[in-house]
C-alpha cells in the first residue's frame, strides 16, 4: 500500500513510518517541523536524541531498502502544497499526525490557543478539500483523542450511539466535553471530517487515541537513526513519559491533585499496530469510522506507583509528590469507554506488558538521556494553569 504521512518527524510519525516500511508499505511523509521549535520554545529538549530529516532519510534508505520521499510543508498555512504531494504520491492512503498535541500549550494564553486551534483544524480542512479534489479514493486515517469525550457519567461508546429521546431512535454523536482548547480543536476536527465524508463521500477512520508511553519498537533495530523522540516538559510530554524521566534525574514524580483521574493508556507499539490494523481495512467512500484506541485504563496514581516500583527494582530512588493540580479537571469520575472496533479488526489488547515497557523505558533513557534531562531539569514542574494563572 502506498502510505502518505503527514507529520512524519513527530513522536508518533517516524515511528510509524518505519513500521508500515518494516510491514512492506510504501511510505512517504511531509512535516513542518515545528515540533521541534515548540519543545525549544517549552525550554526543552528531546531525552532521546532524534536524528535530523537527512540522517534520519539515510537511516530509512538503508534499512528498508528505498529512499524515502519527504516535503517540508505546513499543511495549516501552504495548502496549495499538498496538491504536487498527492500526485507524486498517489497514496491509498494518508495518515494524518501532523497536528499539536498538547493540552497545557492551548491553555498557556490566547496566541497558543490560537495557533493549537489554527493548525489542527485549517490544517484537517485543508487536508479535506485537498482529499475531495485530488484524492477522493485515499483513506484518511487521522488522529483524534480520548479526550474528545471528556469523563462523562456514562459508558463512552465509539464516536456513535443509539439515542431514543421523546418516542423516537436516532444513531447521533456522543456529546463531546472536551477538557482544553486543544482537545477542542480535535473535536471540530471531527466534526469536520463527519461532514466531508457525508457531503463528499470521503473515507475516513477517526482514532481518538489515549495517552501514549514508550520509547521502543522492532522497527527500531539497532539503528539510532531510526529512535523516536521523547519529551518530558509539561506541554509536549506525556504522562508515563514525564515520570520515567523524573525518575532519571532525581526529580519527583509529580502526581496532579488525588491522582484519581482515569485515561485510557497504550504504548508505542500498540499505537503503530493499531494504526496499522485501520490501514490495512479501510473505512467505506462515505463512512466516518470511529474506533477508540487504547490498551487498557489506569488512574494517574496506579501509574505512579508502578513506576516508583518498577524503578525502585532498578536501583534507581523514585520519589512521588502530590501536587495541586494545575488542570481544571474531574479528579474523581466513572470511566469506562468501549474499544471495540480495533479489537475486532484483531487487536489483542494485554495488560501485562506495563512493567516490562517501563522498565524498557528506564534503560533507554538512562542509557541516552541522562545528560540532557540534567540540562533542563527545571522544565519537569508545570507551570502552566488552567485557571490562567501560569508564570511561564
Ligand atoms: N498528569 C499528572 N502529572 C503530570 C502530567 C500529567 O498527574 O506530570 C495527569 C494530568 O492531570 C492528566 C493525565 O495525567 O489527568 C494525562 O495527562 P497527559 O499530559 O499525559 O495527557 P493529556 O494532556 O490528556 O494529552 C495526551 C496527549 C494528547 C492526547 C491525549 C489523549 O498529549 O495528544 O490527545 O493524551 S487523552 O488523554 O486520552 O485525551
Amino acid at each position: 500500500m502506498k502510505i502518505l504521512i503527514l507529520g512524519i518527524d513527530g513522536y508518533l510519525g517516524w515511528p510509524l513510518a518505519n513500521h508500515l516500511a518494516s510491514e512492506g508499505h510504501t511510505v512517504s511523509g511531509v512535516d513542518s517541523f515545528y515540533r521541534r521549535d515548540k519543545v525549544r520554545e517549552m525550554g526543552s529538549a528531546s531525552a532521546i536524541p532524534e536524528a535530523g530529516m537527512p540522517r534520519r532519510k539515510a537511516g530509512f534508505e538503508r534499512n528498508w531498502g528505498y529512499p524515502l520521499s519527504f516535503w517540508q510543508i505546513d499543511i495549516a498555512s501552504a495548502p496549495d502544497q499538498l496538491p504536487n504531494v498527492i500526485e507524486r504520491t498517489e497514496p491509498d492512503a494518508i495518515v494524518h499526525l501532523a497536528e499539536c498535541p498538547s493540552a497545557p500549550y492551548s491553555m498557556k494564553d490566547v496566541w497558543s490557543a490560537g495557533w493549537v486551534q489554527f493548525n489542527n483544524v485549517i490544517g484537517t480542512l485543508n487536508l479535506l478539500f485537498t482529499i475531495r479534489d485530488y484524492a477522493p479514493d485515499a483513506h484518511l486515517l487521522k488522529l483524534g483523542t480520548m479526550g474528545e469525550y471528556g469523563t462523562p457519567n456514562i459508558d463512552i461508546p465509539e464516536g456513535y450511539f443509539e439515542i431514543e429521546y421523546r418516542g423516537r431512535k436516532d444513531t447521533l454523536p456522543f456529546p463531546k466535553q472536551a477538557g482544553s482548547f486543544y482537545h477542542l480543536s480535535k473535536v471540530h476536527d471531527t466534526n469536520n471530517i463527519a461532514f466531508a465524508c457525508r457531503t463528499w463521500q470521503i473515507a475516513a477512520t477517526d482514532l481518538m487515541q489515549g495517552v501514549v508511553y514508550g520509547t521502543r519498537i522492532d522497527a527500531m533495530r539497532d539503528d539510532p537513526r531510526l529512535l523516536t523522540r521523547l519529551d518530558f516538559d509539561e506541554a509536549f510530554g506525556t504522562v508515563i513519559n514525564r515520570f520515567v524521566c523524573q525518575v532519571v534525574c532525581g526529580e519527583p514524580i509529580t502526581v496532579y491533585g488525588s491522582g484519581n483521574q482515569r485515561r485510557g493508556f497504550l504504548p508505542l507499539r500498540d499505537s503503530m499496530e493499531c494504526m496499522t490494523l485501520a490501514l490495512e481495512n479501510p473505512a467505506e467512500r462515505g463512512e466516518h469510522r470511529v474506533f477508540n484506541q487504547f490498551e487498557w485504563t489506569y488512574s494517574i496514581k496506579d501509574l505512579a506507583d508502578t513506576v516508583h516500583r518498577v524503578a525502585l527494582n532498578l536501583g534507581l530512588s523514585p520519589r512521588v509528590l502530590y501536587i495541586e493540580n494545575p488542570r481544571i479537571e474531574a479528579e474523581e469520575h466513572y470511566y469506562d469507554p468501549d474499544r471495540n472496533g480495533l479489537v475486532d479488526l484483531g487487536y489483542v489488547p494485554g495488560i501485562d506488558g506495563l512493567d516490562a515497557e517501563i522498565e524498557m523505558m528506564f534503560e533507554d533513557v538512562i542509557e541516552h538521556g541522562t545528560r540532557i534531562l540534567n540540562q533542563h531539569r527545571d522544565v519537569l514542574m508545570p507551570k502552566i494553569k488552567w485557571d490562567g494563572s501560569h508564570d511561564g
